[in-house]
C-alpha cells in the first residue's frame, strides 16, 4: 500500500523514508522535509527491525547532514610534511584535478604492481562493493574490521551452522547469559530495536546474568552482574561445563546423540575412526556393542562415554575426550582465574541448566519443536588473544543444553544478502556434518608464499583479513616474504590509525606511503595524512539497500536522498566507478557488480561492460532484482523499506540444518590444522603456532595474564549506546550528552584502588603499558572490577576539531597501550588481543 507521505499541508511538509547510517546496522528512518530542508528523523513505525525506535546517534542526523565541518569539495594538501598535529593546508581543487591525480597515482602502480595499493575499507552500508581494490588487483585489506568485531565468531557460526551472527531467543529465552556483549543494550546486533525486544523479554519474567569486567548499562539492567578479570571469561564457561557435566550430570545427551558429531568415534590421533568399506564415521552401539557407521539406521544405542577398541585402535567418543578435558575446571580453580567465587558458578550453572527444560517440547503454530529457554549470548568482549578457543567454548555452554536453533535457545542469524548467501547456507557437508564455512565473506583464501596480502591472508583457512599484520608485515617485508613495497593507501570510510591496535607503530606505517588518497565526509585521524580527499555524499544525500546482521528481520532497508546534495560531493559508488571508467577497467567492475549483486541471475538488469552507470541506476537495478520487476527506485520512493523487512518465520529460524548434524567435535578446524602446518613446512615457515586448531576448547593464560606486578591494572575498552565508534565525537549533541555520563567521560577505576594509589576523581592520569601511554581523566567508581581500568571511545580522538580541542586531555585511546603483531594475534581466526596490561601514575 502506498503511504500518505504529506502529513503537513499547510507547510508543504513531507516526510521521506530511507534508512539510518548513524551506524551500519540501517534502521528505518523517516525524515521530515519542509522546503529542501530535513527538519526532523523519526523511526519508521512500519519497519519491524527497529519496530519505530531509534537511538540517539539515529536522532542525531541532522547534525551529519548539517555539519558546518563536512568536506564540501575536493581538496589537496598543500604541505608535503605530514604527522600529527602538522597543518596539511588544504586546498579546494576541481573534481577533474583531484581524480587526475589519483588516477596517475594508480596507472603508475597498477602497471608495476598493482599489490602497491593497500586500501582500507570499512563502509558497512555499502558492503558489496568493498571488492574495488581486489578489482584493481590488489588483495591487501589494510583494516582489522573484521578482526575487531567477531574475528573467530562470524567463522564458527559458518562451520557450525551455515550462519554468520546469532542472538539468544528474544521470544521464549528465560534464562539470558551475557557475556561481553551489548545485545539489546548499548551495541552490536541492531540496538534500536532490540531494546525493545529486551525490555519486552524481562517484563515476561526473563532472568538476566551478565558477566563482564564492568558495570556496563547491561550489567546495570541485570538480575545479576558477574564482575571477572579480563580474558577469563572462557574460563569462567569451561568451569559450567564442568559443573554441568562432572558435578550435576544434566545435559542434552539426545541432543548431542542425534544432532552432533559428539558420538563419533576418534583415535588417539584425534581422527574419526572409520568404517573401512565405504569410510563413513563410526560411533559406538551401546547395546549391540560394536561400532557402526554414524547414519547406520540400526544404530540403538550411541555410546558418548567410554573406550573402545575399533579396526584394532583405542578410541573414544568425541563427548568422552571432551569429559576429560573439562575435569580440570573445577569451580575453584577457575575462581583462580577469573576472581568470580567458585559457589557463584556452581550456582549459576545449576541455573541455566535447571532454566533449560532439557527434555521439554513447545508447541508453535501447530509445530512441536524442542524448548530449551536459556542460552549464553556473547561478542567483543569474551574474544581475546586465543580468540578461537573463546568462542568454540560459548557455542559448545549453548550445544550442551542442547539449545542450538530452537525455541528459548541461541539462535543463529544468517547475512540474507544475495552476494554473500541466502538465510543459513545450510549444505550438507561431510559426514552427515552441515558444510563449513569457515570464510564466511567468500572463498577461503588458497594458500601462498610469498604471500600477496600485507595482511596474510594466505595464511588463514579459517577466520578473516587480519588487518592489523600489515604494520609489521610492512615494518619487517623480510619476515614475512614480503616480495613488493607497497606504496598508495586508499581509505573510505575508515580512520585506521584510530581503530588499529597499536597507533604508534600504524603512525611509523603512514609515513612509508608516498600517497594516500580518502573518500570521507569529514577529516578524521587517518584522512589528515590524504594527499588528496574525495568527499562523499552522506547517507542522507545517497542511495543504498542495506542488510546487516538483523537477529529477527529479514530483507533490505532502503536508503534514498531526503534532500538534494548540499554541496560539491559525490556518492562513493560513482567515485569508484569513475576511477575504474579511468584507469581501463570499468569492465571487470561491472561484471564484479553483476556477480555480488547477483543481478547475473536477472540477465535483462545486468550492467554492460563499457557504460558507466550511476549509484542510482545500480541500486534499481540491485532492488529489482531482489524484489521483482515492478520493486525497483521508484517503488521505494513511495514505500519506503517498511513493507520488505519482515520477521523470519519460524521455518527460517528455527532447527534449519534438519536431519543433519551439527558439530560438537571441532574435528574439521583440527584437520584444517593439519594441511596449514603442512603447507607452512613445504614454505619452511617455522613460527607459526597450531596449537589452537584442536578438537575442543582448553583453558591458557595468555600475555596478558602472566604475573606482572608492574603493569598491576588491565585497561579494556566499551562501546556505548552514544557513540558509533569515536566517529560520532564530532556530533555536537552526542558529545554533549556523553560528557555527562560518568562512563563516557573518562577512565573508570574502581573507587578502592584509586584511592590506594593516590588518584581522586577528574585526576588526570597518565597511563602506560609496554606499548604506549597516554594520559586520561580519572573517573572513580564501584561499578568497575578493582583490577581493571575502563576507556570508552568517546574520550579517544585526537584530531584537530573544535569540539575534540575543547576537551581538557585528548586521545585516550585505549588503541595505543596495544600491540599489533602476530604474537598478539589468533593463529586461526585472526582476532587479536584488545585488552592491555597497564599501570597508572598521578600526574
Ligand atoms: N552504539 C554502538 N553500537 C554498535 C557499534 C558502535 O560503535 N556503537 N559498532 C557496531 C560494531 S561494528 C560492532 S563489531 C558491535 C560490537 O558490539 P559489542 O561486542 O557489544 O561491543 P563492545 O562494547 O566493543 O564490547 C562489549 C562489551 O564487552 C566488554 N568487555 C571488554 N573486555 C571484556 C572481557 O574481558 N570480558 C567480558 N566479559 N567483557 C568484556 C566491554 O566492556 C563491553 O561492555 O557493535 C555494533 N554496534
Ligand atoms: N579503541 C577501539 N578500537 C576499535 C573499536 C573500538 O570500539 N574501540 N572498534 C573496532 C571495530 S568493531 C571496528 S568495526 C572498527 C571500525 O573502525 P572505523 O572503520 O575506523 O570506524 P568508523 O569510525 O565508523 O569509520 C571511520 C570513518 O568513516 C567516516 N565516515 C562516516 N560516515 C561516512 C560516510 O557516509 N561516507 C564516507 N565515505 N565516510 C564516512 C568518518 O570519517 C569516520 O571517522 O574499529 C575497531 N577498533
Ligand atoms: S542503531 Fe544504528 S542504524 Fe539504528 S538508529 Fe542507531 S545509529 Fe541508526
Ligand atoms: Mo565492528
Amino acid at each position: 500500500m502506498e503511504r500518505n507521505t504529506t502529513l503537513n499541508k499547510k507547510g508543504k511538509a513531507e516526510w521521506k523514508y530511507s534508512c539510518c547510517g548513524m551506524c551500519l546496522h540501517g534502521c528505518g528512518i523517516k525524515v521530515k522535509v519542509i522546503d529542501g530542508v530535513a527538519v526532523k528523523i523519526e523511526g519508521d513505525e512500519g519497519n519491524v527491525d527497529n519496530l519505530g525506535k531509534l537511538c540517539p546517534k539515529g536522532n542525531a542526523g541532522l547534525m551529519r547532514l548539517y555539519d558546518p565541518y563536512r568536506l564540501k569539495s575536493p581538496l589537496k594538501r598543500t604541505n608535503p610534511e605530514k604527522g600529527i598535529g602538522v597543518d596539511p593546508k588544504w586546498v579546494e581543487i576541481t573534481w577533474e584535478e583531484a581524480l587526475d591525480i589519483i588516477v596517475s597515482k594508480l596507472k603508475k602502480i597498477r602497471g608495476e604492481d598493482p599489490r602497491k595499493l593497500a586500501a582500507s575499507i570499512v563502509d558497512f552500508q555499502r558492503g558489496p562493493f568493498w571488492g574495488w581494490h581486489a578489482i584493481f588487483g590488489s588483495p591487501t585489506y589494510f583494516s582489522c574490521a573484521g578482526t575487531s568485531c567477531g574475528p573467530g565468531y562470524h567463522p564458527i557460526n559458518g562451520i557450525v551452522d551455515g550462519t554468520f551472527a546469532a542472538i539468544n531467543d528474544y521470544e521464549y529465552c528465560n534464562y539470558w547469559i551475557q557475556i561481553g556483549a551489548g545485545d539489546g543494550f548499548t551495541s552490536h546486533l541492531h540496538v534500536s530495536g532490540s531494546a525493545k525486544r529486551m525490555a519486552d523479554a524481562r517484563m515476561r519474567g526473563m532472568k538476566l546474568v551478565v558477566l563482564e569486567p564492568w558495570l556496563s548499562t547491561g550489567a546495570t539492567k541485570a538480575d545479576e552482574w558477574i564482575p571477572c578479570i579480563p580474558g577469563t571469561d572462557r574460563a569462567f564457561v569451561l568451569g559450567m561445563m564442568h559443573v554441568l557435566v562432572h558435578e550435576l550430570d544434566k545435559y542434552d545427551a539426545e541432543f548431542l546423540k542425534i544432532q552432533t558429531n559428539a558420538p563419533y568415534l576418534v583415535d588417539d590421533d584425534e581422527k574419526y575412526v572409520r568404517e573401512q568399506s565405504t569410510g563413513k564415521a563410526l560411533v559406538w552401539d551401546k547395546e549391540d556393542m560394536k561400532a557402526k557407521a554414524y547414519n547406520d539406521p540400526t544404530v540403538k544405542c550411541y555410546a558418548l562415554e567410554g573406550e573402545y577398541s575399533v579396526n584394532e585402535r583405542k578410541c573414544r567418543p568425541a563427548f568422552q575426550i571432551f569429559k576429560n578435558i573439562i575435569k580440570e575446571y573445577t569451580p575453584e580453580r577457575v575462581s583462580e582465574i577469573t576472581s568470580v567465587p567458585a559457589e557463584t558458578i556452581r550456582r549459576i550453572s545449576k541455573e541455566y541448566v535447571e532454566a533449560a527444560r532439557i527434555g521439554s517440547d513447545i508447541v508453535i503454530d501447530g509445530k512441536k519443536y524442542p524448548y530449551r529457554p536459556a542460552a549464553v549470548n556473547y561478542y567483543r568482549g569474551a574474544q581475546h588473544l586465543n580468540n578461537w578457543l573463546d568462542n568454540a567454548t560459548y557455542v559448545l555452554i549453548n550445544m550442551l543444553i542442547g539449545n542450538y536453533d530452537v525455541p528459548g535457545g541461541r539462535l543463529g542469524v544468517p547475512l540474507d544478502t544475495t552476494w554473500l548467501s541466502r538465510g543459513h547456507q545450510i549444505k550438507e557437508g561431510e559426514d552427515g556434518l552441515v558444510k563449513p564455512f569457515p570464510h564466511p565473506l567468500g572463498p577461503v583464501p588458497p594458500f601462498k608464499y610469498p604471500p600477496d596480502s600485507l595482511q596474510l591472508i594466505e595464511f588463514f583457512p579459517i577466520g578473516f583479513n587480519a588487518g592489523q599484520l600489515c604494520a609489521d608485515s610492512m615494518l619487517n617485508p623480510e619476515k614475512y616474504g614480503i616480495d613488493f613495497k607497497p606504496e598508495v593507501l586508499m581509505l573510505w570510510h575508515s580512520n585506521p590509525l584510530w581503530h588499529m591496535p597499536g597507533t604508534d607503530k600504524f603512525i611509523e606505517v603512514f609515513k612509508r606511503f608516498d600517497f594516500i588518497f580518502a573518500i570521507d565526509i569529514v577529516i578524521n585521524e587517518s584522512v589528515e595524512w590524504a594527499d588528496v580527499i574525495l568527499p562523499d555524499h552522506t547517507y542522507l544525500e545517497s542511495y543504498t539497500l542495506n542488510l546487516q546482521e538483523p537477529p529477527v528481520t529479514t530483507g533490505y532497508c532502503f536508503r534514498q536522498p531526503v534532500v538534494e546534495p548540499l554541496y560539491n560531493t559525490k556518492d562513493a559508488l560513482d567515485i569508484l566507478t569513475e576511477l575504474s571508467y579511468r584507469l581501463g577497467f570499468l569492465d571487470k567492475w561491472n561484471e564484479y557488480i553483476n556477480y555480488v549483486l547477483g543481478i547475473v541471475n536477472k540477465p535483462e538488469y545486468m550492467l554492460e561492460p563499457d557504460r558507466k552507470y550511476s549509484s542510482k541506476e545500480i541500486v534499481d537495478r540491485w532492488a529489482k532484482t531482489e524484489y521483482g520487476d515492478d520493486c525497483g527506485i521508484e517503488w521505494f520512493e513511495k514505500h519506503g523499506s517498511g513493507g520488505k523487512v519482515r520477521k523470519r518465520t519460524k521455518e527460517e529460524t528455527y532447527q534449519v540444518y534438519g536431519n543433519l548434524r551439527i558439530p560438537f567435535c571441532f574435528e574439521f578446524v583440527k584437520r584444517t590444522g593439519e594441511e596449514l602446518k603442512k603447507q607452512m613446512e613445504k614454505a619452511s615457515i617455522d613460527w607459526w603456532d597450531y596449537s589452537d586448531y584442536s578438537l575442543f576448547p582448553s583453558w591458557k593464560p595468555n600475555p596478558i595474564h602472566f604475573k606482572d606486578e608492574e603493569y598491576d591494572l588491565y585497561a579494556i575498552n566499551f562501546k556505548t549506546i552514544l557513540h558509533t565508534f569515536a566517529d560520532t565525537v564530532v556530533i555536537p549533541t552526542l558529545n554533549e550528552v556523553a560528557e555527562k555520563n560518568i562512563p563516557d567521560a573518562g577512565v573508570l577505576i574502581n573507587t578502592k584502588t584509586a584511592t590506594k594509589k593516590g588518584v581522586k576523581n577528574d585526576d588526570v592520569i597518565l597511563i602506560k603499558s609496554r606499548f604506549g601511554e597516554i594520559k586520561g581523566i580519572a573517573k572513580l567508581t564501584e561499578g568497575i572490577h578493582p583490577d581493571v581500568i575502563g576507556i570508552s571511545n568517546s574520550v579517544s580522538r585526537w584530531i584537530n576539531h573544535p569540539i575534540i580541542n575543547k576537551k581538557k586531555v585528548k586521545g585516550t585511546h585505549l588503541n595505543k597501550l596495544l600491540d599489533a603483531s602476530l604474537d598478539y594475534t589468533c593463529k586461526v581466526s585472526g582476532g587479536y588481543e584488545q585488552t592491555a596490561r597497564v599501570k597508572i601514575l598521578k600526574i
